[in-house]
């Protein structure tokens, strides 16, 4: 490995406010700064990139760990011998270069044995494989210190709407889900899972399809404590909702237990496009909000580079999601630090907010009679203006760097 360690970076992680450091925590999947460029209409376009590199770039631009699906690291078919090697000389270089594994998950949508499905296949021999190969993947990624298991349910949907029972489908996910979280339990591993939703591709429709449906299926789990949501940027859009939004109210009731970061221009096929390089004004509020409001957990980019790159476009596109995140960070400070729009926010949010006591708290028979009994000036209500442009404007100005 000696010789592929030493090659020179090709990209220089820059030494400005913005250059990325450790404790800003960023994370990459090896799946991410690893994509050859194969999609459906063409084959790879860059050569494999040694994972054992990619701990070494990614070290070196200012990454904190990288995230990985079983099969990113150990082929399918490999030995134990093999396994045990692979895992061995990873270890090493994650120790030789201070990175982590904050987080790991299965890929059970890649090999042919899950065309249907796995968890809600209408296989049950595919069913019970997908539950071996995720307890397998789970032991593989408690030994790097994953403490962090994210399930995307890639193939998990349907082409044909007669061929599955949706309700069954939710039910055979829950199961699953169940099952998995006894298991880790029962091994005593510090592992908490997140499951993150997607709308579509590659099934025409994949259940659970949005962050709002994925919080709702986890209050019917029987260790609802274990399991909250990894929101995807791209995925949320494809969908045509707000990731800001989805993402705020997953933070709210303490489920945002992981996040992939990238980019996505309109509801087309999942792009992973650079984080922030489309949807400049949303990945503004987004940074905003995770530095804001108390989420400590990984800045996971899983997104990859444009097909036309070659290596040194990778290391291009993996320093810009970092230093993109570092800029916006910088605008949400510049944002909190502006007198006018913090004068602004105030006289916007301003007044009694409990409406002389008629509003917060708890429902008591005695405020809602006098709720009922009130006078309310609709028309002055009504004809208030709020101010929104200007503030919109302001908030235009900072991110376009004139504030
Ligand atoms: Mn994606």
């Amino acid at each position: 490995m000696t010789d592929l360690l030493n090659k020179p970076l090709t990209s220089e992680a820059g030494s400005d406010q913005f250059a990325p450091t450790k404790a800003d925590k960023f994370t990459f999947g090896l799946w991410t700064v690893g994509n050859r460029g194969r999609d459906p209409f063409g084959d790879f376009v860059r050569p494999v990139l040694n994972p054992l590199v990619q701990v070494k770039k990614l070290s070196e631009l200012g990454a904190w760990g990288l995230n990985f699906h079983d099969n990113d690291l150990v082929p399918f078919n490999a030995t134990p011998f093999e396994r045990d090697r692979i895992v061995k000389d990873f270890k090493q270089a994650l120790n030789d270069y201070g990175m982590v594994v904050p987080m790991a998950t299965t890929n059970l949508f890649f090999h042919p044995v899950f065309k249907d499905g796995a968890f809600t296949a209408v296989d049950p021999g595919v069913r019970a494989y997908a539950l071996q190969k995720t307890m397998r993947a789970i032991d593989l990624g408690v030994e790097l210190g994953a403490e962090t298991y994210v399930f995307w349910g890639g193939r998990e949907g349907v082409d044909a709407e007669a061929s599955k029972d949706p309700m069954e489908a939710v039910k055979r996910m829950r199961e699953a889900i169940n099952f998995l979280c006894e298991y880790v339990k029962d091994q005593g591993y510090n592992l908490r899972f997140a499951l993150e939703p997607k709308p579509n591709e590659p099934r025409t429709d994949t259940y659970l399809p949005t962050v709002g449906h994925m919080l709702a299926f986890i209050s019917t789990l029987d260790n609802p404590d274990m399991v909250g949501v990894n929101p995807e940027v791209a995925h949320e859009s494809m969908a045509g909702l707000n990731f800001y939004q989805g993402v705020a109210q997953a933070l709210e009731v303490n489920k945002l237990f992981h996040i992939d970061l990238n980019d996505q221009k309109g509801p087309r096929y999942d792009q992973d496009l650079r984080f922030g390089s489309e949807s400049i004004k949303n990945s503004f509020f987004l940074v905003k909000l995770l530095e804001e409001k108390g989420y400590t957990g990984p800045r996971a980019f899983d997104a990859h580079a444009y097909r036309t790159e070659d290596e040194a476009g990778v290391w291009d596109f993996a320093l810009g999601c970092m230093r993109t995140y570092n800029m916006f960070k910088e605008k949400a400070k510049r944002f909190a630090a502006d007198a006018e729009i913090q004068a602004l926010l105030s006289e916007i949010n301003g007044g009694d907010q409990t409406y002389g006591g008629l509003l917060g708290g708890k429902y008591s028979p005695e405020k809602a009679s006098r709720l009922k009994g009130s006078d309310f000036d609709v028309d002055k209500l009504a004809s208030r203006g709020y101010k929104y442009e200007k503030l919109d404007q302001l908030t235009i100005e900072i991110i376009l760097g004139v504030r």
